[in-house]
């Protein structure tokens, strides 16, 4: 085999401050309609106005396939439905597989639950990196101020399942408190 017959390695610029990444071949948006089952407090979901841009999600040109590593980087905007802060809608895998995060700006937290309901939570400060083991269910939360941006790597055939946490959610809620965010 020659080097040809090889897919070349593929760099990218990744601003540690805003999430961006350059080039990025996908750009994932979800609005606040496209998880309203995802926050408890419905009557804060009807009342939000002009739809608001939860989060953002930048995805490197790598190819959807085992043996590769996919990754995102991902933007979380300041803000709360309720007492809840934003935060991603959360998947399991359909693979189940690790996942690899890393705190890039911002603050946030990552919540991760098993299938039999046991929950982590850890703060993902910039610099902090949280290893999510196969089997664990993962949701990312921004409970600053600012932007809550960091990066993702994932198998790139470990497929996204959000079926079950749409039926089920997470047993934990992240609010707002006066010490900044509470689990509940
Ligand atoms: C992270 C990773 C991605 C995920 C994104 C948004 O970047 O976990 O795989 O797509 O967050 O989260 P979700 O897919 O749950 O909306
Ligand atoms: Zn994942």
């Amino acid at each position: 085999m020659t080097s040809t017959d090889l897919q070349l390695p593929l760099a990218t610029s990744l601003h540690m401050v805003n999430g961006d990444m350059d080039p990025h071949a996908l750009v994932v948006e979800r609005r606040l309609s496209h998880m309203t089952e995802a926050y408890a407090d419905s009557a804060a979901v009807a009342a939000a106005a002009d739809d608001p841009v939860i989060y953002r999600a930048f995805e490197a040109d790598v190819p959807h396939e085992a043996s590769q590593l996919v990754y995102r980087t991902t933007i979380i905007e300041p803000g709360r439905v309720g007492a809840e802060f934003y935060m991603t809608k959360g998947h399991h895998h359909v693979v189940d597989s690790a996942e690899f995060y890393l705190g890039m700006s911002g603050t946030g937290v990552i919540v991760m639950q098993t299938r039999t309901g046991e929950v982590r939570v850890e703060e993902m400060p910039p610099g902090r990196a949280v290893h999510v083991p196969p089997g664990w269910a993962h949701r990312s939360v921004n409970v600053g101020a600012e932007p809550f941006v960091f990066l993702a790597v994932f198998f790139g055939n470990a497929g996204h399942d959000y079926a079950s946490i749409e039926r089920d959610g997470f047993a934990v809620r992240v609010l707002a408190s006066p010490e900044g965010y509470r689990v509940v």
